[in-house]
């Protein structure tokens, strides 16, 4: 064996080659990867602090997946699902992320790749990446819910594979992330806590801890936090929110897909779903940061804020527990948001006087 292969068959290869057999999908093909997966559970110390203490809280940093979210998780095996049935084309309806994890890992199985994203409502490192692997995108004059109607609509005119997470391959990809949290702490956290939008992820991680616990791998499963933003909280209010607004535009959405699912994850776990306020997102988006050195978009900032609301209001008792948050997309996705609370440079002169005055001040 040349050392070059062998290396190469020693590093991580992804979650179908990991995950695979817990995973139902058509794997008589080899798996479109880019090696996703295997992401960092980081330990938050000082942000437990802020909010409170008395806990333990660790990060799930999926913004560390190859196009900056946990959708790639879902891709591999969307798009794997595809290319085994035949496909030639794909297409989603999407805020941002799953645009450009389809269209990444469409690039990568040579497969054609529609996205529609509400126009004007795309965080510009979504669209750039969406644009960059080769995606046709179609900014439509309407919300992510307009364009999943769309594209349910035109999947039963012409033959195309939806890899929006109403495509059961997603979630079978998704719910590896809640292998991964278990295998890396030994047992399910007590609390989980993520943003919700579509509601697939939450759906499929209560997927992945219903089944460890099946097999008797994990002991107990988590209570479920679910964040949305008080502008797109269909599920809190319960009631479709015909003109959702958020900071948040990934989760910029009002009738979720995945509803009922996610309504009995959270009743099944006793769970509560919460929402918190666009104010409230961007300062705990910038305390992350700060406080951890993790950058996120905002979304992620939403169940940060979630367990903030909920010790403050009394509901949530985290008392000696442990918390895993889920930071489903990178900071670099939205620069613009990120900029919003974040100082302005200070614009000196290029001399030492100038350097050693600001140092000083
Ligand atoms: C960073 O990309 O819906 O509840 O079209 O990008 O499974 O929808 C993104 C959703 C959370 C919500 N965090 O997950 C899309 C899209 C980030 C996200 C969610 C999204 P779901």
């Amino acid at each position: 064996m040349q050392p070059s292969t062998r290396s190469t068959t020693r590093q991580w290869q992804g979650i179908i080659a990991h995950y695979g057999a817990r995973m139902q999908i058509r794997r008589d093909v080899t798996p479109v990867t880019l090696l996703e997966g295997n992401t960092p559970l980081i330990p938050a110390p000082r942000l437990a602090e802020a909010l409170g203490g008395g806990f333990e809280l660790f990060l799930k940093y999926e913004g560390l997946n190859p196009t900056g979210s946990f959708k790639d998780r879902g891709m591999t095996a969307a798009i794997t699902q595809a290319v085994a049935e035949g496909a030639q084309a794909v297409i989603c309806a999407s805020t941002g992320n799953t645009a450009a994890s389809a269209a990444a890992y469409a690039a990568r199985a040579g497969l054609k790749c529609i996205v529609l994203v509400p126009e004007g409502k795309i965080a510009l490192g979504k669209l750039a990446g969406a644009l960059s692997y080769g995606a046709e995108v179609l900014a439509i004059e309407g919300n992510f819910d307009d364009g999943l109607r769309l594209v349910r609509a035109a999947s039963e005119h012409v033959p195309i594979a939806v890899v929006n997470s109403i495509n059961p391959a997603r979630l079978q990809g998704q719910k590896t992330a809640a292998f991964e949290i278990c295998d890396a702490l030994g047992e399910a956290p007590d609390w989980l806590c993520l943003p919700v939008g579509n509601a697939g992820n939450i759906t499929a991680y209560w997927m992945g801890f219903t089944e460890y616990y099946n097999d008797g791998i994990i002991q107990r499963r988590p209570h479920l936090l679910g964040a949305q933003a008080e502008g797109a909280a269909p599920i809190v209010r319960e009631h479709v929110v015909e003109k959702p607004e958020t900071i948040a535009t990934a989760i910029r959405i009002g009738n979720p897909a995945r509803w009922q699912e996610a309504k009995q994850a959270l009743t099944e776990s006793k769970g509560r779903a919460t929402a918190v306020s666009d104010e409230e997102i961007l300062e705990w988006q910038a305390k992350i940061a700060r406080l951890e050195g993790v950058f996120v978009e905002p979304a992620c900032a939403a169940g940060i804020a979630a367990i903030a609301k909920g010790r403050r209001e009394g509901w949530l008792n985290i008392e000696e527990q442990r918390v895993v948050s889920i930071m489903t997309g990178h900071g670099l996705k939205d620069p613009d948001a990120a900029l919003k609370k974040a100082p302005q440079p200070r614009t000196i002169p290029a001399s030492l006087d100038a350097l050693l005055e600001a140092l000083i001040r």
